[in-house]
């Protein structure tokens, strides 16, 4: 039946856009909405994207069906000042077999902490809390956080807790700087001062972390400008507050002599807001081959910044979805080239729309990786008569029906039969819902 019906199917998916890259097409796609300040995405070992909400919520995204579970909430979060909360969030590179997650988050308004949790697969929760690093100062802002586990060392990057800049150069605070720790909690034999967790000094907000090209990138907030891309070694400094951005006035260049102060490699005045950043290696979307993406709050823009061949400079400059989204908070790299952002709309200095926030897809339009292009759900026939069916792979609680103005013509539980007979002829989009009203898939349709 459903064979013989393929043959007349005019539904296509819906809403997406293109950026053009030359060659290139990549298609943008809000894949979830309804989204609560998600802070930070990691891609696991178990194929799944797991992100932080800011109050709390831990969950994870399936990338070929874009279904979304709420697998955990942390009781102890402290949401308070300019969007403090749940932050970081990284997976432990063997996740399979050792199926451990460290979130840093805020505990109560003067501290945060780095906790370790199991992940509990036959219950799909999180369990055996560990704390890996307790007592981190924290403020109403500047508290960072990104973090990577690189050959078996975990990297925080945490800012100056804002009230108190001073910090980021006092080398018995860990405020304003990048720590490195194993995967315990403890403190390597080999990082640069003994005894110490201090991996780089004088960060005043570094809100973006990543590896590629062999080094360790990181994005940091100015004040009112010299927002900068840093490429972090051990032992340097970077100067806040003494020296923002470059060092480029007297009183900077002395500094930096004497302080080991490394500069950045790309800056930014006035301030745009740097926030999360990606490596991107991958034939999927050439033209980012060897490149940071970049996702920026206040300026709400994906900001592309083509690497030399060795990635110690920045060679190019290429801005995209601007104002499309609002303000973006993070982006990850997924192992098939595929890109995904995620807004931060409902933040303390958000405008959000009704279905914020969201997590949106890139892709090059031209491939088809994996699976996630198959079709989870079938609508026909097409145009439709009096009845509409519906054959969907999701689990659906609601269905509805929008003209294409934006007026609701049909909102009734789900079946897979739907009487569309008093419904005026013309292109509607179709709507389908889970059990708590978020939207799963939108279909464009014809009634006749
Ligand atoms: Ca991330
Ligand atoms: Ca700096
Ligand atoms: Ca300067």
């Amino acid at each position: 039946m459903k064979k013989a019906f393929a043959l007349f199917i005019l539904v296509t998916s819906f809403s997406y856009s293109q950026i053009n890259l030359g060659s290139t097409v990549v298609q943008h796609t809000v894949v979830a909405s309804n989204l609560n300040i998600p802070w930070d995405m990691a891609y696991g070992a178990d194929g799944w994207i797991w992100f932080t909400e800011l109050a709390g919520n831990i969950k994870r995204m399936n990338p070929t069906t874009y279904q979304i579970q709420q697998v955990f909430t942390i009781s102890d979060v402290a949401l308070f000042g300019f969007s403090v909360g749940l932050h970081s969030i990284v997976l432990h590179p063997d996740f399979n077999n050792t199926p451990y997650l460290y979130v840093h988050y805020a505990n109560s308004n003067t501290n945060s902490k780095i906790v370790r949790y199991e992940y509990d697969s036959a219950n799909n929760t999180l369990i055996n809390p560990i704390i890996i690093l307790g007592s981190i100062p924290a403020g109403v802002s500047h508290n960072g956080s990104r973090m990577v586990i690189l050959n078996d060392k975990l990297f925080i990057s945490l800012g100056d807790t804002y009230s108190t800049p001073a910090v980021a150069q006092n080398m018995n605070s860990i405020n304003g700087k990048i720590l490195r720790m194993n995967l315990d909690g403890s403190i390597p034999s080999d990082n640069p001062i003994s005894g110490s967790y201090i991996w780089t000094a004088g960060h005043r907000n570094p809100q973006g972390l990543c590896f590629g090209n062999g080094k360790l990138y990181s994005s940091e907030h100015g004040t009112g400008a010299n927002d900068e891309i840093n490429i972090i070694e051990q032992n340097r400094n970077y100067g806040w507050p003494t020296v923002e951005g470059l060092c480029n006035t007297a009183a900077e260049v002395t500094f930096c002599n004497t302080n080991n102060v490394k500069e950045p490699i790309w800056t930014w005045s006035p301030s745009i807001a740097p926030c999360g950043v990606d490596y991107y290696q991958n034939s999927a979307i050439p033209e980012w081959d060897n490149s940071l993406l970049l996702s920026v709050l206040k300026d709400k823009r994906l900001i592309h910044l083509k690497l030399s061949a060795d990635g110690s400079q920045i060679t190019q400059q290429n801005t995209y979805l601007v104002n499309t989204y609002g303000r973006l908070r993070d982006v990850l790299v997924l192992p098939d080239g595929r890109v995904f952002l995620c807004t931060s709309n409902k933040d303390y200095a958000g405008s959000p729309i009704a279905v914020d926030d969201r997590i949106i897809q890139l892709r090059n339009q031209a491939l088809s990786i994996s699976d996630f292009e198959q079709d989870k759900t079938t609508i026909y026939p097409v145009p439709s008569d009096n009845v509409l069916y519906i054959d969907s792979k999701f689990n659906i609680g609601f269905v509805s029906i929008f003209s294409t103005d934006g007026k609701e013509v049909y909102a009734e539980k789900y079946s897979q039969t739907v009487d569309v007979s008093s419904i005026s002829s013309g292109v509607y989009y179709l709507r389908l819902l889970d059990s708590n009203k978020k939207l799963v898939e939108q279909k464009k349709i014809v009634i006749k």
